[in-house]
């Protein structure tokens, strides 16, 4: 794998946010409007799991009690009631029903891709990604940094020579395709996961709340590599933004 200087990254120091932590138990911090959704539908869910195990298990405990041998010594011989099967039925359907509304508004939600500011496209290859601002005339390949390599502060297995730089608060229409097997590329804080397949167009969006460092991983097996080929996107303001497409210009026509 070629390694080369950091070219097109920015210096400061940008604050990492979509990054795991030690014993991390809950989702990454979210970055985006798609992720807060998907943080709020995560604790929606949890709790309406937490309260369907309280009442099965309170109403198991309760028929254990209730009809316990000694208290109840000639079980009933009963087998139909047709009130308590309509019960069961339409609570487990209303449940249902409160998991799926909120699920697809959400799906929509990720799929629709709002009117956007910019277009970046992203190409997955083994084992690496390359992007390309469209409307910019930018492009770029992105390795992973070796161990050797990495400065203090960069996040083993997850910092590239050369970041994906996007403007805070600006819509972003991301194209994915691939020129070998399917890779996928995923950034859990910004609550991006897409396949890139050959041969295929695939879109999403994001708009990035904050400034700030997000790192991610290729998420489709693809090849002994798979584990090398990490995303890392940098996130600043327009202004800054606007700075570094102009350095971008000038590093590329160099090259
Ligand atoms: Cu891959």
């Amino acid at each position: 794998m070629p390694s080369r200087d950091a070219m097109l990254l920015v210096g400061g120091a940008a604050p990492a946010i979509g990054l795991p932590q030690p014993w991390q138990m809950g989702l990454q911090p979210a970055a985006s409007p798609v992720m807060e959704n998907i943080t709020a539908l995560n604790g929606y869910l949890t709790i309406l799991c937490i309260g369907v195990v309280a009442a099965v298990l309170g109403l198991l405990l309760f028929i254990v009690w209730r009809f316990r041998a000694r208290r109840n010594p000639n079980p009933a011989t009963w087998s139909h009631n047709t009130r308590l099967e309509i019960a069961w039925t339409l609570i487990p359907v209303a449940i249902l029903l409160a998991i799926a509304v909120p699920s697809f508004r959400l799906l929509y939600f990720e799929n629709r891709v709002p009117e956007a500011d910019l277009t970046l496209k992203v190409s997955g290859h083994q084992w690496y990604w390359s992007y390309e601002y469209p409307d910019l005339g930018i492009h770029f390949d992105a390795f992973l940094v070796p161990d050797s390599e990495l400065k203090p502060g960069q996040p083993r297995l997850l910092t590239t020579d050369n970041p994906v730089v996007l403007p805070v608060g600006r819509t972003v229409r991301v194209l994915l395709s691939a020129d070998d097997v399917i890779h996928s590329w995923s950034i859990p804080s910004l609550g991006l996961k897409t396949d890139s397949v050959p041969g295929r167009l695939n879109e999403t969006w994001v708009r990035i709340i904050r400034p700030g460092l997000y790192y991610g991983n290729c998420a489709q097996l693809c090849g002994i590599n798979h584990g090398f080929m990490p995303i890392m996107v940098q996130a600043m303001p327009p202004e800054a933004f606007a700075n570094w497409v102009a350095e971008a210009h000038k590093k590329l026509a160099m090259n």
